[in-house]
């Protein structure tokens, strides 16, 4: 809940801190502790509106601030030649502007093992905190200038998720974070072991995306103008001490700085990149000479009018490493994303699917059904999951499938009690929940599900009764800049109201977009689900962790094969998983002739549902809303292919409506999705991590 990150991004990497914990694995979190998190999402007049969210205002419990522990992180300056006491030349980065970096550390217990590992947290300070002759001559705001400006450093979280967003801030975030981690790693090595010749082998920097790969630079330049290395040694170093994670496809989500920036806040290490860059460039061409096309696909300094540093490249060229984060996303990553580096750099690219601590994600988030567990295998599943595989045996038990019912049923009365509560909305419980909780995004399709709730309200008024009664629910933030998913919550918002204000239909349907989704309230939305949202068109999700955290809680999944969905229908049994819609290479192939309007005329219910949405009947007192949001999808070219897969879903639905009815063999499948998710463990994630990247022994 401290919002420290923008969604599957940093809840992953909490796990994976619990995981490290648990299983005794020496690893540290590194990060930032903004004064505010991510905004605050409230609701007003159906739109999401942004708070800040000032997590630290009456402090936390679990902030351990380490005064011993600063660092100095410089920006801006011009480097010099200089030489030293034997005539060599180095480069010295001389009339910097200096902010401090001051640790806070979270603790990070394992669960019963005496383990306590740390996430630290750098807080950025002012040098000179305070200018008293300014200050005594008048300029009252001049005397905090400095003070200020180094703190906005730390303010807020980058308020964007996969998209463009005001870049120079972010970018002075990111290396005061790498050059803050790096130093406190160097000086913690150095201080044990005496010299550096060792780090690879005893530390590894898993970077999580691209945010911290400047830390490949400053590592370099560490190693060559300040312990002067030559640079052969330093970059043997360098690459084996960094590993890589990608944890997005969407092009538009790959960071790239422009070089007048860097030349600005860092001119040192972009000389570094720009060096990195050009032995790489030789390496290509000596490789596959005259291949122009290659060579400018892998520069890591883009080149053309605005020049550009590309991370990924760099992140790439300067690891050991690099894995995607399930089967599917590893693939596309080195078919489609990165073909040259990957017939370069033979075997650095592998696969790590993602994994959810079944601590937080069943134990404490989900009593009852964790005493079940508990009851019927031991305690010992909650360290290993793969002994849940146990319950099996009573897949045919009617009084096991019963309790396990029961117990689904009483998670949602604890929700529909707490979002009275926190909401002033009261649901009806006693009926199918269908929940889909995540940022929101064109690619994920929320769209795709309120298009199927309008289907639905539009056949019930019709008189065309589903067979099953819904309460369906919604959350998700959309970030700050991005249009079309604030329509889309909009929208969301709208059916709601109309939906639920309608007698003849409220007793078949029910609609809430959940305000200020966060993990608390993924805590008690996802122990109460019976059907998990996992719709996003195929190639487009790299794993998803939500879909795991459901299964796991016996939620039952319709979803489509995209990132970790095909391993979790692999492990759960495609018996028990609600797959439709293309596959990404369909998605693919179909890109250059698919024409939604065509699917438009062609299916009467979707014609039914855009045209309701576009003339008014959820908007009666602004008809025109959200006709921008059809317009994308009819006029201009409907990207994610929402249209394509809609009657697939519609159908699929209805076959989910069918399976509620028969309340044992739903519990069965519950118990079947439950019973089947020891791979997703995070613990398991770990230990594949741990052996085959850090080459770690793993203590438990
Ligand atoms: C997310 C992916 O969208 C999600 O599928 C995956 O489960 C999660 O990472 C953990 O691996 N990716 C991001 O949050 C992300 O790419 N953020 C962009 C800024 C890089």
């Amino acid at each position: 809940d401290p919002g420290l990150g923008n969604g599957g991004l940093g809840r992953l990497a909490s796990c994976f801190l619990d995981s490290m914990a648990t299983l005794g694995v020496a690893g540290t979190g590194f990060g930032i502790r903004y004064d505010y998190g991510i905004f605050r999402q409230a609701i007003v007049n159906g739109q999401q509106v942004e708070e800040p969210d000032s997590w630290l205002l009456h402090g936390s419990p679990f902030d351990i601030f380490r005064s011993e522990t600063t660092y100095r992180v410089k920006y801006g300056g011009r480097v010099e030649p200089q030489r030293d006491a034997e005539g060599n030349t180095f480069y010295a980065w001389i009339e910097t502007q200096d902010v401090i970096a001051e640790a806070h550390d979270v603790p990070v217990p394992g669960y019963h093992n005496d383990v306590v590992n740390t996430l630290r947290l750098w807080w950025a300070r002012p040098v000179v905190p305070f200018d008293l002759a300014l200050f005594n001559a008048g300029d009252h705001n001049g005397s905090v200038q400095q003070r200020n400006k180094a703190e906005h450093i730390t303010r807020v979280l980058y308020p964007n998720d996969a998209g463009p967003a005001g870049q120079e801030l972010r970018l002075r975030q990111e290396y005061f974070f790498v050059s803050a981690s790096l130093q406190d790693a160097i000086a913690r090595h150095h201080a044990r072991w005496g010299n550096l010749d060792d780090f690879a082998d005893r530390n590894v920097f898993q970077l999580n995306d691209t945010h911290p790969a400047l830390a490949i630079a400053e590592m370099m330049r560490i190693l060559v103008d300040e312990k002067r290395f030559g640079w052969e040694r330093a970059w043997s170093l360098t690459k084996r001490s960094f590993a890589y994670t990608n944890h997005t496809l969407l092009p538009e989500a790959l960071e790239k700085w422009p070089v007048h920036m860097l030349d600005k806040m860092l001119p040192r290490q972009l000389d570094i990149i720009r060096e990195i860059d050009r032995r790489l460039g030789i390496d290509v061409a000596l490789r596959y000479p005259g291949d122009e096309v290659r060579a400018a696909e892998m520069a890591i300094v883009e080149r053309g009018p605005q020049p550009s540093v590309r991370m990924a490249n760099l992140s790439i060229a300067g690891s050991f490493s690099v894995n995607g984060v399930s089967a599917l996303h590893s693939q596309l990553l080195r078919q489609r994303m990165f073909p040259h580096f990957d017939a370069f750099f033979p075997g650095r690219f592998r696969n790590q699917t993602n994994g959810v601590t079944p601590r937080r994600w069943i134990e404490q988030c989900n009593p009852r059904l964790a005493k079940l567990f508990t009851d019927t295998v031991g305690p010992g599943w909650v360290t290993n999951l793969d002994l849940l595989r146990g319950i099996e045996k009573h897949a045919e038990d009617t009084s096991f499938l019963e309790r396990m019912w029961k117990l689904k049923q009483e998670n949602k009365n604890r929700l529909v009690k707490h979002l009275e509560h926190e909401v002033g909305v009261v649901l009806p419980s006693e009926r199918l929940f269908d929940v889909q909780i995540k940022r929101i995004h064109e690619y994920k399709r929320q769209l795709l599900n309120i298009l199927h709730v309008a289907h639905r309200y539009l056949k019930i008024r019709a008189g065309e009764l589903p067979k099953t009664a819904r309460t369906v629910l919604i959350g998700g933030k959309a970030a700050s800049s991005y249009d079309v998913a604030k329509r889309i919550i909009h929208l969301a918002n709208a059916v709601a109201g109309v939906v639920n204000a309608d007698k003849q239909v409220s007793e078949h349907l029910a609609v809430l977009f959940v305000p200020n989704y966060r993990v608390s309230l993924a805590e008690k939305l996802i122990p109460a689900t019976d059907l998990s949202e996992q719709i996003s068109t195929a190639g487009y999700e790299a794993s998803g962790t939500g879909n795991m955290k459901f299964a796991m809680n016996g939620a039952l999944t319709i979803g489509t094969l995209d990132g970790a969905n095909v391993e979790i229908r692999d492990a759960v049994g495609a018996e028990n998983f609600f797959l439709f819609g293309l596959t990404a290479q369909e998605v693919l192939d179909r890109q250059a002739a698919y024409n939604p309007r065509q699917v438009y005329e062609t299916n009467a219910d979707l014609k039914n549902v855009l045209d309701a949405i576009q003339s008014g009947v959820f908007s009666p007192d602004e008809p025109g809303r959200f006709r921008p949001l059809v317009d994308l999808l009819l006029d201009r070219g409907d990207r994610y292919f929402v249209l394509a897969d809609f009657a697939a879903y519609v159908e699929t639905q209805n076959a989910v409506d069918v399976a509620y009815q028969d309340r044992r063999s739903w519990s069965q499948k519950a118990l079947y999705n439950a019973a089947r998710m020891g791979s997703f463990s995070s613990d398991s994630t770990i230990r594949s991590y741990a052996r085959e990247i850090w080459g770690v022994p793993v203590g438990v």
